[in-house]
């Protein structure tokens, strides 16, 4: 006999998107029909499985006076109601679909509401959802008006039959775990809860109900065509272009385009017999030609990112404020472009992207990625039974957000191999909006899409895409090409996104890309700072590769984010080698140099010396000009550059007047040779060795100080704290060098004395240094001299044995005690900048604090290394290097960043540890993509570099 019979909870494990809902249709923000936001604190009562509970609680009068209480929009479980839990792709339950484990955790939230004494009186109101993981069933005063899955997804329910002018309950139990599980196994934590707004809206007698406002723009006669499709007959007015048109009825004006760069939004008011909807109308037309994509009859190119809904406390319950914080900060860093990975974004967050001006790929809430593991057995989208809740995704999104400008693109979802469900996805979009293209990076022969799509590929493979040699089938050799995904930011890095940008600014074909991904998704903690997966004692969990962004939780801008903006800038500035002008390039796909004003300055050892404004013509896009620079000012001696900017000419709606576009600088004449610092001999007395400002240990020849400089453990270094991108993703089938230079020993290599010579005008010390148990080593001389003055340290280093990896690093390090503070240096900065993350380093004198100079992953990893640094002071202690050397100091060894898991393990100690480095190895992007171009790669080869020490007088 069996008991599992009917239960009242069966509509979780059911494949159906739900029941009860009202068709989807288009949002929009406002309209003059009354709305009540039911925002707020709700009454919530946890459950560890779905029926734990019957449905009393839904009952009018029911007393949930010992509830606790929690924020909606918001996730129970950063509300102290159970845990997160984060899993790249691997579901977090057994996978039998379209079963879900008994231990559901499940939330009945409650709120009783009245209506405000203005409300209307005749009876149409709908209730809508925004969002609420992962499936929710709801009663309005004690009526079961439906059930629904579709995470990020809007769903309305006719309710208005139900309403009272006071004492409304709405009840609404939320299930963490339900059939729509498998459809949203996106790379994010898992949080369940109405993490989006609840509002109750009037719906007057006559009121809009479902409107398509199609709005082209032919670029051959500048003028646009506006059509308002309505379910409802009205009228459209548009004020600033003297239209007055009946729905359905099309009309041809004279107008500005709407584009990414040059947002123009004209208002408008879409009225009906009831009801009165302000809508904001951007014209423009998107096109498959020639092989490529067009907006307004030319091709762009994506400059993007991947953007999940992130906020540290608040996880994907983001409110406004944050959403435009996002679009401010991609749009003064150059982004062009979003991905809404991997579920359409708060509809709020497209009329921002409407009004700011970003091209938008709007994806579906569809990811199934867990069943790779299985060989794609029982993937839902190629299973019939699943189809109606996948075509209700489709059209959830595209009916929502159709009428955004912004979406240029429809994306069927992420990661979900292929099937029969993401054909049918593709058609109904196709068959609904014919104004827009489809993407799915999974279908690799883009027989259902618009647009070839992969992710990480590697420059090799893209650049071959770019040559159009890349075979595949007939209907793809046709197509534009995209990396939806590239430039894993996860810790340092993303490496090597200027050699992408290259390629992308050679290839038409290639038309750009997007960063993975926007911000790392990591929980503020009391104790660790920000958690990430695994903190929250989860059995399953993908660790930090959750924290992959290019801002930090906070929304701090990572130094991947500034090398970004660099790499994108949509102007730019090279110099034509004799340094009596400038190359200026407008990189704009559409917006010509009106906005933007020019200055140059002249620098001499890094410091400006003089600068003025620069007139440049007003360039169309595409048109570059030679702009001849002012006569360079006299200097005697010293290295100088110039270096030239575009700002913001005025304020804009995303930056201020001022703010820096794109630079470019280039040198005049070149570095004044570091002097050789010798002449004076060493002195052996009293068990040291002293020679010029120098003094040694004589048994060891170990620097004990320069001047009144204490100085401890001068010693090569190779080793650093292994980057994320180092250690490479597991399934990575390249070498990972991070996991080679571990098992090779790179972290615990030994320092064997050889000799300490004295000679008349050197201290020479022999090393070798190298790993227990294998054959590899370096030969590392030491050799010191001096002028008296200053000293002189040349060290050479010759490898022996095979090596068959590169270095992490090759340089010294040397502790330093107490505060050594104020750090400056002739340099790269103001960041941090690796090999091939060097693009927005710039050079110039800069000041800062050991502190300052760390670049705070929230894995401690390798970080905060200054680039061509041609001097540095810090400590009392002046450095300068021959040639250039990598800078960085920190108040821990690396060994301590190296065993750090969070920022909080990290403590200051008495000493400062400094590195100069001669070379450090690529960042590159392996921890999901391809490493370091060989052209990065510090290969253990014979090295020769030299530095000058003195006290700072
Ligand atoms: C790719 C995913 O699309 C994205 O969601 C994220 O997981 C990213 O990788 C890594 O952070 S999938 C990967 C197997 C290429």
């Amino acid at each position: 006999m069996s008991f599992r019979t009917h239960s009242p909870v069966d509509y979780v494990e059911d494949v159906s998107p739900g029941s009860g809902a009202l068709p989807p249709r288009a949002r929009y923000a406002s309209s003059d029909a009354a709305s009540l936001s039911l925002n707020g604190s709700w009454r919530f009562r946890l459950s560890a499985t779905a029926d734990a509970e019957d449905d009393a609680f839904a009952e009018p009068g029911y007393d949930a006076g010992d509830w606790a209480e929690v924020s909606v929009p918001g996730h129970w479980v950063l509300q102290g109601h159970g845990s997160p839990i984060y899993t790249n792709h691997l579901y977090p339950f057994p996978v039998d679909p379209p079963r879900v484990p008994t231990e559901n955790p499940t939330g009945d939230h409650l709120r009783v509401f009245d209506l405000p004494s203005d409300w209307p009186s005749d009876s149409g109101a709908v209730l809508r959802f925004d969002g609420v993981e992962s499936c929710a069933r709801v009663w309005l005063n004690g009526t079961d008006i439906g059930e629904f899955k579709g995470s990020r997804l809007p769903h309305e329910f006719a309710v208005g039959h139900l309403l009272k002018p006071a004492g409304n309950v709405l009840a609404v139990r939320v299930h963490q775990w339900s059939a729509g599980s498998y459809l949203e196994d996106q790379d994010q934590w898992w949080l369940p809860g109405i993490f989006r707004d609840v509002t109750l809206l009037h719906r007057p007698a006559g009121g809009v109900l479902d409107f398509f406002v199609h709005a082209s723009y032919d670029h051959t006669t500048g003028e646009g065509t506006l059509k308002v499709d309505s379910d409802v007959d009205g009228r459209v007015t548009v004020p600033a272009l003297d239209i007055d048109v009946a729905t359905g009825e099309s009309v041809t004006v004279p107008v500005e385009p709407w584009t990414a760069e040059t947002p123009t939004l004209y208002d408008g008011v879409l009225a009906t017999e009831g009801e009165r909807v302000p809508l904001r109308i951007g014209f423009r037309t998107v096109v498959l030609e020639d092989g490529l994509i067009k907006v307004n009859g030319r091709p762009v190119l994506f400059k993007g990112v991947n953007r999940h809904e992130w906020h540290p406390e608040k996880g994907r319950a983001l409110d406004l404020e944050t959403m435009r914080e996002d679009v401010l900060l991609m749009k003064r860093h150059n982004i062009n472009a979003v991905r809404t990975s991997h579920y359409p974004p708060h509809p709020a967050f497209l009329d921002l992207c409407d009004e700011y001006g970003l091209w938008v790929v709007d994806e579906c809430d569809l990811e199934t990625h867990g069943f790779v593991e299985q060989a794609w057995r029982d993937n839902p989208v190629d299973d019939d039974r699943w189809t109606p809740a996948l075509l209700d995704r489709a059209a959830r999104m595209v009916e929502r957000d159709k009428n955004h400008p912004s979406v240029v693109i429809w994306s069927l979802g992420n990661e979900a191999g292929t099937g029969r469900g993401l054909t049918a996805m593709a058609e109904w979009i196709h068959g609904r909006d014919s104004s827009r293209l489809v993407h799915y990076e999974g279908d690799i022969n883009c027989r259902d899409t618009d647009v070839y799509s992969r992710m990480y590929a590697g420059h090799a493979e893209v650049e071959q895409i770019g040559r159009r040699l890349d075979g595949g089938t007939h209907k793809r050799r046709e197509l534009p090409f995209i990396l939806c995904e590239y430039g894993h930011a996860m810790g340092n890095g993303p490496g090597g996104i200027a050699d992408y940008q290259r390629l992308f600014e050679s290839y038409d074909r290639l038309q750009g890309g997007f960063i993975w991904e926007w911000i790392d998704h990591g929980i503020k903690h009391p104790e660790l700072g920000y958690a990430y997966g695994g903190d929250f004692g989860e059995e399953l969990h993908d660790g930090n590769f959750v924290c992959d962004g290019l801002l930090f939780p906070d929304r701090e801008p990572s130094p991947g984010l500034v090398e970004y903006k660099k790499v994108i800038e949509p102007v730019r500035i090279e110099g034509d080698g004799d340094g009596g002008s400038v190359r200026i390039r407008n990189a704009h796909d559409f917006a010509d140099l009106s906005a933007l004003a020019f200055e140059w300055s002249f620098q001499v050892d890094g410091e400006t010396v003089e600068s003025g404004s620069l007139s440049v013509p007003v360039l169309a896009a595409g048109e570059s000009a030679e702009v001849k620079l002012p006569e360079p000012p006299e200097v005697r001696r010293g290295e100088t550059h110039w270096t030239v900017r575009a700002v913001l000419a005025s304020d804009t709606a995303w930056g201020a007047k001022g703010h820096q576009v794109a630079w470019g600088q280039f040198p005049v004449t070149g570095r004044v040779p570091v002097p050789a610092a010798a002449g004076t001999a060493p002195v052996l007395a009293d068990g040291r060795i002293t020679l010029g400002p120098g003094t040694f240990d004589a048994r060891t020849g170990a620097l004990t100080a320069v001047g009144g400089v204490d100085v401890t453990g001068l010693r090569l270094d190779v080793w650093r704290a292994t980057t994320d991108n180092d250690d490479g993703a597991e399934w990575q089938t390249d070498l990972r060098y991070g996991f080679m230079w571990r098992k090779l020993g790179l972290h615990r290599m030994r320092h064997r004395l050889d000799a300490v010579e004295l000679g008349d005008g050197a201290l020479t010390v022999q090393t070798r240094v190298a790993p227990a148990a294998w054959e590899v080593g370096l030969a590392t001389v030491y050799r010191w001299s001096s002028d008296g003055e200053r000293l002189r340290l040349a060290v050479s280093v010759t490898p022996e044995g095979d090596w068959t990896v590169p270095l992490p690093r090759l340089g010294i390090r040397f502790g330093l005690s107490g505060a050594a503070d104020p750090v400056t240096w002739f340099g790269g900065g103001p960041g941090e900048a690796y090999p091939d993350t060097r693009s927005a380093s710039r050079l110039g004198r800069w000041e800062s604090t050991v502190d300052a100079l760390q670049t705070p992953y929230v894995r401690p990893q390798e970080n905060g290394a200054r680039a061509d640094v041609r001097w540095a002071e810090i400590g009392g202690l002046r450095v300068e290097g021959d040639p250039e050397f990598f800078f960085t100091a920190r108040r821990w060894t690396t060994e301590q960043l190296d065993a750090a898991r969070h920022r909080t393990d990290l403590t200051p100690g008495d000493t400062v540890w400094v590195n100069l480095d001669h070379g450090q190895h690529g960042i590159g992007s392996q921890s999901c993509g391809p490493g370091p171009l060989p052209q990065y790669f510090l290969r253990a080869e014979p090295a020769e570099f030299s530095f000058l020490f003195s006290e700072v007088s």
